[in-house]
């Protein structure tokens, strides 16, 4: 074995990871055995981890010993199985990702997906897509439950080259991951504002009503030089991790600044008397919808 070495993962497959290093080449690894027995996680290592792996002496293959502590992350739970799925990590925007129509909007996903931002520590803003298929009230109507949050939110369509010099910029200063369902325009997104990458994109309806499933692994692009895009497969359900209903409200930022005024001195805000924040829905200060997403997702949590 040789040296110690650092690298982030930009790829995975099965039981494959490929590295960058700090030279900037491409390393492919695997992990070391007994790394992560009796993890808890899923998917052990996740693009965007900072690792430290050595290279075999015989082959070409790296061999992935240690992982570095997260200081961000993007976790859901898979669906039918109690383990944490780390879809990026050591990431600084979460962009959501949703069309205006095909597919469907979905402002629960939204919901959820603004949840597990705040869980893991990344700061998430909202792009909504395929903007020509709509009039622009219905635009409106999409970004009602949105605007009471300090939530950045972006319109794109792909039928107007004209980029947005915001997002641009932004994107090409940090680490984001595009989340979204399959077909609502993430890598076309991508394409736009980075043609070099030229990203092999779905068509929607043709096989599925969800799209093809044209990105099948998540990956990590690099767009600057401290830029970089992570770009993953559709989300079709997004299960939260590590969240209960004693403590989702911690992750409402809106929620909480109506909390100290409820009656109840540990109240969930849904079947509680005299509360704050459900008097805050009726007086239209929180929307509605904001707030049947929040009564949706606690009831989908365990209790504790
Ligand atoms: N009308 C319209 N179609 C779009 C737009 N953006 C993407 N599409 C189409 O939506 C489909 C799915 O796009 P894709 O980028 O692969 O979605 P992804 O699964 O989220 O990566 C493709 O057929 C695209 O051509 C848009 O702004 N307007
Ligand atoms: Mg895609
Ligand atoms: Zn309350």
């Amino acid at each position: 074995m040789t040296k110690r070495e650092l690298g982030t993962v930009i790829r995975r497959t099965k039981g494959f990871y490929y590295l960058r290093n700090n030279l900037n080449q491409t390393v492919e690894c695997k992990i070391k055995g007994l790394l992560f027995k009796n993890s808890r996680f899923d998917n052990q290592v996740a693009v965007g981890d900072r690792v430290i792996y050595q290279k075999s002496e015989t082959d070409n293959l790296g061999l992935i010993i240690e992982i570095e502590p997260r200081n961000s992350f993007l976790s859901r739970t898979r669906v039918g199985k109690e383990a944490e799925q780390v879809i990026a990590a050591n990431i600084d925007y979460l962009l959501i990702v949703a069309a205006t129509k095909d597919p469907a909007f979905r402002f629960n996903l939204i919901n959820r997906m603004l949840v597990a931002a705040s869980v893991g520590r990344i700061t998430p803003i909202l792009v909504i897509t395929k903007t020509d298929l709509v009039p622009k009230k219905e635009i409106d109507h999409l970004l009602a439950p949105f605007r009471d949050l300090e939530l950045e939110y972006f319109l794109s369509t792909t039928l107007e080259l004209e980029q947005n010099p915001k997002l641009s910029k932004l994107l090409k200063n940090s680490v984001s991951v595009l989340a979204g369902q399959s077909g609502a325009g993430k890598s076309s997104l991508l394409n736009k504002y980075f043609p070099a990458l030229s990203i092999k994109i779905g068509d929607v309806g043709l096989k599925t009503h969800k799209g093809s499933h044209t990105t099948t692994y998540t990956i990590s692009h690099q767009i600057a030089e401290n830029g970089f895009v992570i770009d993953t497969p559709g989300i079709r359900e997004f299960g939260l991790w590590n969240i209960t209903q004693a403590n989702l409200n911690e992750y409402y930022p809106l929620i909480q600044t109506f909390q100290q005024q409820c009656k109840h001195r540990n109240c969930r805000h849904v079947h509680e008397p005299q509360c704050a924040v459900k008097d805050a829905v009726t007086t239209k200060v929180i929307h509605p919808i904001l707030y049947d997403g929040y009564v949706s997702i606690f009831n989908s949590l365990p209790p504790r």
